[in-house]
């Protein structure tokens, strides 16, 4: 009765929502023909409904972080993102010919990030310059307009490469408005430039005039030898009032920022005050959400997602210049796949590949290979996953790290000054985990993308039972006391040190969880396949296909291993941790006890492992 009762009224509440998106939808699209279309041979959801076209329309990648061949395992949801580089070219390519006969503008932006994520980027053996290879294949993608992400400005070699290598390909169109790059000409002159280019300005294929920026939050954790210049400085610019000066058709902010609680606002007031209709199209990223925004009616912010998980889509109907009516603006999140890629193209499986497509697929697969990244360590027999599945618990990548894989390989190899007999407590920042473990072949690219930080094992010996307890949970800024003890000096300056490696997903956690627990009810009457389930400020529904939303559960800052459950809290243990946060350690030492006054010279290396080896060395002895 009540599930019943609950059924219906989403079933209307849908309907609803469906039936209106198809008029929309069909109001803008001179195609009526969608419903006719050979589906695949292959039993996966399509899309729901048809894009809307306007006059001017973008595709949108953001965070790609080198996911470039695609998500491969075969574990829900990861199918739904399996499209790779290859098969989104073909897509862009069937685009491109889809708007030529609608006689519209179409472009395709990226907005950074493309370094670290996989093994294609983390690491060209031997070369220096990580993602060079694999950029030699963005490069075949026709990009109207690319910006720098902070991802680009860790190492400086990375953003040297870039300079060198990846700006001149695109001619202009590569921006980086606000971030900068030193270094030494032939001559030994030390030269301060632009990454990429300022802004760009250009005529689309219908003779429409754009001005482009490609603005970077105000990021503070760059490589020394690059500059980044706050948003609120950089709109103070005379480059900058010149280059907006001229009044375009649209003005197109690409940027590494993301579009809601940053400081979109801050350009966009600044062409508002001298241009007060003119339409701006914003396309951010790095919160890796899906997300929109109107700051005005005449204008639209896309954030399209990360890890190639998610392709976004952008049109907008002009009307003259001058007007102040409000545009007629769509958005839509597409799961970047075959059958979504075939159809919206509507091509068939026989059709869809372009021969550049087919060569880009190939030829990152080749990339892979050379990379040893298909060297196989084990079979998987489960999913591991870092926030789908409860911490701790079975199904939880967490509760096996700190429980079962560094226990088992800081016991295997320990010849250093610790000493197995003793007890020890170990505890990591769960941030240590990029990405979950699927059931299936685990190899050196899954290592790479789950746990590529490099880290060496600390060990602080003759630390009491009962202290170290407290650390963990002081750490977790849990319990009364030491939240008002440490919250404010040493967990401050330890959220510092994590944003500085980029491990920050807290927006993205907040998206997943929202999702999960506001769509709870419709979760259980609807038959939805897993994924996103957005809900932007944007009108009408976002995502391309809908979904259920994937299970959530937070996970603590930092985990800790159980100690031997018969041992006293006067016992005395090694305190073992990674040497990322040793400075936090020793603080919340000194302030839990007042025996020993803790210095970072008290922690002594543990093991010759290192943190991205665990995996690799479980995986060869307990899944094979
Ligand atoms: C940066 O590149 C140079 C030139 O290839 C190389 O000598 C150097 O070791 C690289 N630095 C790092 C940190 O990889
Ligand atoms: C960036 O480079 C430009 C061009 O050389 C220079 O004018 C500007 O001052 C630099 N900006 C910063 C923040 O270093
Ligand atoms: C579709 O084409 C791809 C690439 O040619 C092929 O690998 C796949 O098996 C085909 N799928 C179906 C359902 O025919
Ligand atoms: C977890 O795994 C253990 C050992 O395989 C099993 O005994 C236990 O029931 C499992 N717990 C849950 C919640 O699945
Ligand atoms: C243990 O450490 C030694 C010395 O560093 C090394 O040669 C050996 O390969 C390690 N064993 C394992 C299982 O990692
Ligand atoms: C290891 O610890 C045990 C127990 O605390 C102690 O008896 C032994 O001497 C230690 N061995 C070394 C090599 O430190
Ligand atoms: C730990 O505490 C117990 C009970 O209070 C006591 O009997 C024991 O001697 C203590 N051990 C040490 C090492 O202080
Ligand atoms: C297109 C595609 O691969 N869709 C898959 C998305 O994931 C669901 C499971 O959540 C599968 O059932 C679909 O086949
Ligand atoms: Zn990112
Ligand atoms: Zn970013």
């Amino acid at each position: 009765m009540h599930l019943q009762h609950h059924f219906t009224r989403l079933a209307l509440l849908l309907g609803l929502a469906f039936s209106s998106h198809y008029a929309d939808a069909c109001a803008h699209d001179d195609n009526h023909d969608h419903a006719e279309r050979a589906t695949p041979s292959v039993p996966l959801p399509p899309p729901t409904r048809p894009l809307v076209w306007g006059d001017v329309n973008i595709i949108h990648t953001t965070d790609s972080h080198g996911w470039l061949l695609g998500h491969q395992k075969k574990s829900f949801p990861e199918p739904n993102y399996s499209g790779d580089l290859g098969d989104f070219s073909s897509f862009v390519a069937h685009m491109k010919d889809i708007a030529i006969q609608k006689d519209v503008d179409i472009l395709l932006v990226d907005t950074g990030d493309l370094h670290d994520g996989t093994g294609l980027v983390d690491g060209s053996p031997g070369s220096g310059f990580d993602a060079h290879d694999a950029n030699e294949f963005f490069k075949q993608l026709p990009y109207d307009v690319l910006a720098i992400g902070n991802h680009e400005l860790y190492k400086y070699n990375n953003t040297l490469n870039m300079h060198k290598y990846f700006t001149p390909h695109f001619q202009g169109r590569y921006l980086s408005s606000n971030a900068n790059l030193t270094y030494s000409d032939e001559g030994g002159q030390a030269v301060n430039t632009p990454v990429g280019d300022r802004f760009a300005k250009f005529t689309t294929r219908k003779g429409r005039k754009v001005t482009a920026l490609g603005v970077l939050f105000d990021f503070k954790d760059n490589a020394k030898g690059t500059t980044v210049q706050k948003v609120g400085d950089m709109v103070k610019e005379s480059w900058f009032k010149a280059a907006i000066k001229d009044e375009p058709d649209f003005f197109l902010l690409a940027g590494h920022m993301p579009v809601i609680g940053d400081k979109w606002p801050l350009v966009f007031n600044a062409i508002r005050a001298i241009h007060p209709h003119t339409p701006i199209l914003i396309l951010g990223g790095h919160t890796h959400i899906r997300d929109c925004t109107q700051l005005d009616g005449r204008s639209m912010a896309l954030e399209s997602g990360r890890y190639m998980e998610t392709v976004g889509w952008m049109s907008v109907n002009l009307d003259q210049r001058g007007s102040s009516a409000d545009l007629a603006f769509s958005r839509r999140y597409l799961d970047p796949n075959r059958v979504t890629y075939e159809y919206h193209t509507k091509q068939s499986n026989q059709t869809f590949d372009t021969p550049n497509g087919l060569s880009i697929t190939t030829g990152l697969k080749a990339l892979a290979k050379k990379y040893g990244l298909d060297r196989l360590f084990g079979n998987v027999p489960k999913d591991y996953t870092i926030n789908q599945a409860p911490y701790p618990g079975n199904g939880s990548l967490l509760s096996l790290f700190i429980e079962q894989a560094l226990p088992f390989v800081l016991g295997l190899n320990n010849t250093l000054t610790s000493n197995l007999t003793t007890p020890s407590v170990v505890i990591v920042n769960s941030e240590l985990q990029r990405f979950d473990i699927y059931a299936g072949p685990f190899t050196k690219d899954d290592q790479i993308s789950a746990s590529p930080f490099v880290d060496r094992f600390l060990h602080v010996p003759n630390v009491k039972l009962g202290i170290a307890k407290q650390v963990i949970r002081a750490l977790n800024g849990a319990g009364e006391n030491t939240k008002k003890l440490y919250r404010p000096q040493v967990l401050l300056e330890m959220e510092r040190t994590t944003n500085a490696r980029g491990e920050v997903n807290a927006a993205y956690r907040r998206w997943l969880k929202e999702m999960a627990s506001r769509d709870q009810v419709e979760a259980n009457a609807r038959d939805l396949t897993l994924g996103y389930v957005t809900k932007d400020s944007c009108p009408g529904i976002g995502d391309d296909t809908p979904h259920t939303p994937l299970p959530y559960h937070d996970v603590p800052e930092y985990i800790s291993s159980t100690p031997p459950p018969s041992l006293p809290d006067n016992a005395t243990v090694d305190l073992v941790f990674v040497d990322f946060f040793v400075k936090n350690i020793v603080s919340v030492l000194n302030q839990l006890q007042r025996e020993t006054i803790y210095t970072v010279d008290d922690a002594k290396l543990y093991s010759d492992v290192l943190s991205n080896e665990v995996w690799t060395i479980y995986a060869r002895h307990k899944w094979n």
